[in-house]
């Protein structure tokens, strides 16, 4: 069990002195040695864990511990539900320490690891506790699987840990090139990237007692965290000649794109499922997972959410009109859509998204006549890997503009700040000639798979992966401030492509949706001119590249350590994706800075809590989110009559630059890792 209190402990491994009782039938008959073997390490910290009266916990039991687990079905989700709310109704520290270790060895690992990271998001006690990558307690959910064969081998033939190499995953292993859309693999299969995801939905759960998903905004996050994916995705997907993705909007044709994961499941020794090219969804009955729905269910709640669109307003379960305004409609139609236990009404409007993954998920045994397990579309750990991910989420976003279609355009007024103008704008990558060109080019880094496998012998092996990166850059302006007294603004940086898949120019309804937030935070506005500066590292979007990969090579004998100190909050797009690809010559961005009226957008809340350093996406933990702008602003609507292009929807207080994204196609290692010494 993983729960290292806090991060003074560096990377000290902690014993756990576990009640016999608390032990499976098996590993009561294992010899001592093998289960506590972790307390022969020199300078182990030793943790009794206390015999209480256990809750009860047979609800839980009900899932079968080899079975997969998926937070899409809702039989799945009702236990884990039930879990969470016993880890979080444990009165004490120790109390709760103890119900998990019972749980960790009677129920579903996939389950009690979603529960229980819940509960530990969650609780007051543990606010601090770290919670380690799932890519190394699950490693059979982000690597392929003939790698821990591989593994083992290593394991058994090089003792010594200090002298194991690390496996190179290959760069291209679910497709070969005769698949255009593997074009795009590096993004869909980022460690990282699914990290996020995974993260994300631990932190906005939408079925979990009520205090846990009642949180700000969170059905708004929803829609505009999986819009900017898309925003991002498309803008890959342009990097690499791609057209932009297409909505899945008919649920009875034949789905062109086929995934086949190569994933191994470690826990019920299966392989996941793939999904061939042109597989057609089907009305799903599954007995043994307890659902069943048809195709025919999504299309009708789809159709009621439009109508709700269309006429303003959803009806709530009491038949209460409940208006979709400007400021609340699209964090109600988030909870619908989704949907979430605060949906106002699930009788009416469904589960439509929820269960789109799982049509998808079940495509290829929709009645279970094969026994087949879900596919990576049914967990949020791994749906991000396939393509079809965002062609379905393709089609939820529209739903989601379709909303914002019908609010009135922003006024100048609402748009500009006046007496506030920004001069100029360019970005420098530090060695490059010129300014405004952004660079990329492959990284490798490494990733302990000693977590999640048991290793006989033990110790450290490491899987060495290859992501892309760029050169970290920094954006420059110059603001004026034309109005006596000091005042405060709010930064907003975003990019988009400036040209769409024919080389035009986009016009400005189309490339709003394309906008992908960079960046965003207050400066103050003293003067009557200042330039400001501002590093591509410290983007209100991103998590740090070293707590993506926090721990990843913690047991190296250097450089280790001192990542630990990081707190570790792990929702946040990685740093390392920051920006797309881009192509050889360069692809042509837009980049656009608008400074808004801080006192206007302003939340008044302590912003030193934990976890706030990627607030765009995932909000600020425990706190409101710090926006009072709708989410995507300014771009979250069409414009005025008249505005056609990005220059046209202009106002002082904005500025568009030109910029191109080059790609370097190079594999380079981690700046400041000594490679070779880690070899022996
Ligand atoms: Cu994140 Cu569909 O919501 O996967």
């Amino acid at each position: 069990i993983f729960f290292i209190k806090n991060s003074d402990k560096g990377n000290k491994q902690v014993f756990f002195d576990v009640p016999q009782e608390y032990l499976t039938e098996r590993q009561q008959k294992l010899p001592q040695p093998v289960i506590n073997r972790f307390g022969e390490e020199a300078g182990a910290e030793r943790i009794q864990v206390r015999k209480i009266n256990l809750p009860d916990l047979s609800e839980p039991g009900r899932l079968d511990r080899r079975a997969q687990f998926s937070l899409f079905l809702p039989e799945h989700r009702k236990l884990a539900g039930r879990l969470i709310q016993i880890f979080m109704g444990m009165r004490t520290l120790d109390d709760f320490l103890s119900a998990a270790v019972y749980a960790r060895s009677h129920l579903n690992p996939y389950m009690f690891v979603y529960a229980y990271s819940v509960a530990l998001l969650h609780r007051d006690d543990t606010r601090n506790a770290h919670l380690p990558p799932l890519a190394e307690l699950f490693p059979e959910k982000y690597v392929n699987g003939d790698l821990f064969a591989r593994a083992r081998e290593e394991a058994n033939t090089v003792i010594n840990p200090e002298q194991r190499v690390p496996l190179v995953i290959p760069k291209d292993y679910t497709a070969s090139d005769l698949e255009d859309e593997h074009k795009v693999a590096y993004f869909r299969e980022d460690l990282g990237i699914n990290l996020h995801h995974w993260h994300w939905h631990l932190v906005y759960p939408f079925d979990a007692p009520r205090e846990i998903v009642d949180k700000d905004r969170r059905g708004e996050l929803f829609y505009y965290m999986h819009q900017q994916v898309l925003a991002r995705y498309n803008m890959e997907r342009f990097s690499n000649g791609m057209q932009r993705t297409k909505r899945l909007l008919n649920l009875r044709e034949p789905i062109p794109e086929g995934y086949f994961p190569k994933l191994d499941s470690l826990v019920s020794s299966r392989v996941w499922p793939a999904r061939t090219a042109n597989t057609k969804l089907s009305d799903i009955a599954r007995e043994s997972d307890q659902i069943q729905f048809d195709l025919q269910d999504i299309e009708r709640w789809r159709d009621r959410i439009y109508e709700a669109i269309h006429t303003g307003a959803v009806v709530d379960a009491n038949g209460g009109r409940v208006p979709l305004t400007e400021n609340e409609g699209v964090n109600i139609l988030g909870n619908i859509i989704e949907s979430s236990i605060l949906s106002p009404n699930r009788a009416l409007y469904g589960d439509m998204h929820n269960f789109g993954h799982i049509a998808i998920a079940f495509s290829h045994d929709p009645d279970n006549r094969h026994l087949e397990s879900f596919g990576v579309m049914g967990d949020s750990t791994t749906a991000m890997r396939d393509p079809v991910f965002y062609r379905w989420h393709a089609f939820v976003d529209d739903i989601f503009q379709e909303h914002k279609r019908t609010l009135p355009p922003y006024t100048q007024q609402q748009l500009d700040f006046p007496g506030v103008r920004v001069k100029n704008l360019e970005v420098r990558t530090a060695g490059a000639g010129n300014p405004n060109q952004l660079f990329t080019f492959w990284q490798q880094n490494d990733m302990d798979l000693s977590r999640g496998l048991d290793f006989t012998p033990r110790g450290s092996i490491f899987a060495r992966f290859t992501h892309l990166q760029h050169r970290p850059f920094t954006y420059r302006f110059t603001v004026e401030n034309n109005l006596p007294g000091q005042r405060e603004g709010y930064v907003r940086i975003f990019m988009a492509p400036k040209f769409d898949e024919r080389g035009a120019p986009m016009q400005f309804r189309d490339q709003r949706v394309f906008m992908v937030e960079l960046d965003k935070f207050p400066i103050n506005l003293s003067q009557r001119s200042q330039n400001v500066e501002r590093r591509s590292t410290m983007s209100s979007v991103t998590i740090p590249f070293e707590r993506t990969f926090r721990n990843l090579d913690a047991n190296r004998p250097q450089g280790g350590a001192q990542l630990e100190q990081f707190n570790f909050c792990g929702c946040g797009w990685p740093q390392h994706m920051l920006i797309p690809k881009g192509t050889a010559q360069g692809l042509p961005v837009q980049l656009f800075v608008m400074i808004t009226d801080y006192s206007k957008d302003r939340v008044d809340q302590p912003l030193d809590g934990m976890c706030n350093d990627a607030a765009s996406y995932c909000g600020v933990r425990g706190q409101r989110y710090p926006d009072r702008r709708p989410m995507g602003f300014p771009f979250d609507r069409n414009g005025r009559q008249g505005v056609d292009s990005l220059r046209s929807f202009l106002t002082g207080n904005m500025f568009v630059q030109d910029v191109l994204v080059k790609f370097q196609d190079k594999i380079e290692a981690p700046a400041g890792r000594n490679v070779t010494a880690f070899r022996g």
